[in-house]
């Protein structure tokens, strides 16, 4: 089976909670739309959980490539280069991803592992892939963090940038292709306007949203790609 998740930050307690009622095995398959890491109490367990296992297709949400990005600066080696690096701009990054984004759970997770764990950390962050196309239950999908920015049918999928990719608010309302259906995360779907159910995974013709909002009230979710069938964590 294909299973969908998205938007972990860190609720590792619901990420076990959700394998165990998907009772996910090594013959399944199960993409993670980004967005593990930051807000919530756990990150650095939830990766290493996913870095063990081979049948977890990780995929890069906005708040991976922030970490990344800090974190590589912050753990580099001491040259001249690398404090050239610590200029006002990437100071104000820093502070960002440390307080609006929740970025301080990933940085005092990621300070407290042994030093061949962070590099083990940040090599496969680095792998992340922005997208990824699968088939299941005779349907073609989509996968990606937040959406297609600026969005044309023409446009190849390599050809869109981070932002479009990472960032973009997500309008529900209109299917973009005639015959894939797009799977995001990143929008709770509780701030979806006119959805009427903002703690479940909200479908419409061409799409599934899967963020039900866990760190913010909600609950996370999963979804099997093959039956439809949903998961909602418990506590
Ligand atoms: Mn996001």
């Amino acid at each position: 089976m294909v299973y969908c998740m998205s938007d972990i930050h860190g609720e590792y307690a619901r990420y076990l909670d959700l394998l165990k009622q998907m009772a996910f095995g090594e013959e399944d398959t199960l993409y993670i739309l980004g967005d593990v890491v930051d807000r919530g109490p756990q990150p650095m367990q939830v990766l290493l959980d996913m870095m063990a296992r081979p049948n977890v297709i990780p995929l890069m949400g906005n708040h991976e490539y922030m970490a990344l990005h800090c974190l590589r600066l912050l753990s580099a080696e001491i040259t001249q280069e690398s404090l050239a690096a610590l200029d006002a701009a990437f100071l104000e990054v820093l502070q960002l991803w440390l307080t609006a984004d929740g970025g301080d759970s990933t940085a005092w997770g990621f300070r407290q592992l042994p030093p061949e764990q962070r590099e083990a950390v940040l090599d496969y962050l680095g792998e992340f892939s922005l997208y990824e196309e699968v088939s299941a239950g005779g349907q073609q999908y989509l996968l990606l963090h937040a959406g297609l920015g600026s969005f044309s049918p023409e446009r190849q999928l390599e050809d869109y940038t981070l932002p479009d990719l990472l960032e973009t608010r997500t309008d529900y309302s209109r299917p973009l292709f005639p015959d894939r259906i797009l799977v995001t995360g990143h929008t709770p779907t509780g701030a979806i306007p006119a959805n009427p159910w903002p703690f479940y995974i909200y479908r419409t013709p061409g799409h599934i949203a899967i963020d039900c909002g866990s760190v913010f009230g909600g609950r996370l979710a999963a979804i099997c790609l093959d039956t439809g069938e949903e998961f909602y964590s418990t506590r």
